[in-house]
């Protein structure tokens, strides 16, 4: 019995340790892609890094945009559309992406000043009342990814 909560105990701190950061929530590698076309919506991506219980993502704002909204890219018969949606989930330990072809942000109206600065100051607001402020780097269209992506 002694034995056994022993060997318990060792193999849940090898967990723990073997976690890394799994168990903060936060995210990582967001960018803004500016749609070539002023009045055109521009796209944003990042990774979200799910914390210790699961949450979900449900709502991204920003004082530098007229308006964010979150989208998801579906494919149905060969076309596709966007669908809103009204929160993201973000499972404890997992990494969601905000990625192309799959779920985005839709922005309109980015700041000047914030596409001079190259960064786009946002936050985000989870279920557990957490607000984590990012800031997405800012790429005009055609401009290469950074290295490393
Ligand atoms: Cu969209």
């Amino acid at each position: 019995m002694n034995r056994i909560s022993i060997m318990l105990a060792a193999s849940a701190s090898i967990l723990v340790a073997s976690c890394g950061q799994g168990d903060v929530l936060y995210a990582d590698k967001a960018v803004v892609n500016l749609s070539p076309v002023e009045a055109n919506p521009s796209a944003g991506y990042m990774n979200l890094h799910g914390g210790r219980t699961d949450v979900t993502l449900v709502g991204v704002t920003s004082d530098d945009v007229l308006r964010m909204e979150m989208h998801e890219t579906v494919e149905k018969d060969g076309m596709a559309s966007m669908n809103k949606l009204k929160s993201i989930p973000v499972p404890a330990g997992k990494t969601v992406k905000l990625e192309p072809g799959g779920k985005h942000l839709m922005i309109w109206g980015v700041g000047a000043g914030s596409q001079q600065r190259g960064l786009l100051k946002m936050t985000l607001i989870y279920s557990n009342d957490d607000r984590i402020e990012i800031d997405a780097v800012v790429k005009k269209a055609g401009e290469a990814a950074p290295a490393g992506e």
